[in-house]
């Protein structure tokens, strides 16, 4: 370990030792946010411990656990269940230990939050809804309570349904698991079989979205169905232009970039600076149409054609390196 000339302590002596403790590890999103995370902690000279994510509540407690022998300075939360948190984290910052937490709201002051704006990220995506469709039609709805971006999603969908009384939520379901895409898929089978009015999926999660297609695709309904998400990979994008996708746009963020975020904002509490309670990284619309209509193909052609897919102003300082993609 060098360390970061001009950076405070402990960074400018490096080496400093960081946990990310996730909940989920597979798939695009979570393996994106990990790479990010890897890419802002390497610039930071910060010795990175993956603690990777198998849906477990019990195994991520015991990780945070294990972080705490380490002797890390942070740790990083991403997702989780909450109840089954709190004392845990509790321990580490009671040892002078920093945590930052994505996407799981430990509700403890100490503790800044990052998130993706959903709110705002839903509301995109049902603005585009209405757009493509009116605000007369049968709809599937795929969501899992209890995580707290589908959560603060869902909180959208109830006020757009309550809004729109034309909006009629035929069938809803959801599973997220490490087979979260095709357990959906098989979910979406028998609701869209049931249901052969539905016209539109919301279904806030990637992997959701990438399992009603595959469901669509199956039953051979693919052309009456248009599908709206959240969450952007090189595979989705592939996955959204293909001809005849009913995939047909994303409200997304660079995860990587994200990710990046959680690590500034946990260097930063190590170093004793100002960090904001809650931080967010906001998220794009991406049409079908517009991803066509620009060629774009991959992640790293919107990253150079989107500012916000290659970096972010949050938790930055002058002794950060920012630019990592
Ligand atoms: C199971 S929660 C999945 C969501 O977490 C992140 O916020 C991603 O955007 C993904 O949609």
């Amino acid at each position: 370990a060098d360390g970061l000339s001009g950076a405070p302590a402990p960074f400018d002596k490096g080496g400093v030792k960081v946990a990310l403790i996730s909940y989920i590890s597979a798939g695009d999103f979570f393996q994106a946010y990990q790479a990010g995370a890897e890419a802002q902690a390497k610039a930071l000279d910060i010795d990175l411990r993956v603690f990777p994510g198998r849906q477990d509540a019990a195994e991520q407690r015991e990780q945070i656990l294990q972080a705490i022998n380490l002797g890390v300075s942070g740790i990083v939360i991403d997702h989780g269940l909450p109840e089954s948190l709190g004392d845990v984290v509790q321990q580490a910052l009671d040892k002078g230990i920093k945590v930052v937490a994505f996407d799981v709201n430990l509700n403890n002051p100490k503790i800044p939050q990052v998130e993706q704006s959903d709110h705002e990220l839903a509301s995109l995506a049902l603005e585009q809804v209405v757009k493509d469709n009116g605000t007369d039609f049968k709809a599937a709805y795929v969501y899992v309570a209890g995580f707290a971006p589908l959560d603060r999603r869902n909180e959208v969908w109830d006020k757009f349904k309550f809004d729109n009384k034309g909006v009629v939520e035929k069938a809803r379901f959801g599973n997220v698991s490490d087979t979260t895409a095709t357990s959906t898929a098989d979910q979406a089978k028998a609701a869209l079989t049931a249901n052969p009015d539905i016209s539109v999926v919301f279904a806030p999660y990637d992997e959701f979205a990438r399992g009603v297609k595959l469901a669509a695709n199956d039953l051979g309904i693919a052309s009456k169905l248009k599908i709206y998400s959240a969450d952007v990979s090189t595979a989705d994008i592939q996955e959204i232009t293909e001809e005849g996708s009913p995939w047909v746009a994303t409200v997304a963020t660079n995860p990587a970039v994200v990710g990046a975020v959680s690590i500034r904002a946990a260097a930063l509490e190590i170093a004793g600076q100002t960090v904001p309670r809650q931080i967010t990284v906001k998220p794009t619309l991406l049409t079908q149409e517009s991803l066509r209509a620009a060629g774009v193909k991959t992640i790293e052609d919107l990253a150079a054609k989107i500012p916000a897919f290659s970096t972010s102003d949050a938790a930055t300082a002058s002794w950060i390196p920012d630019k990592l993609f």
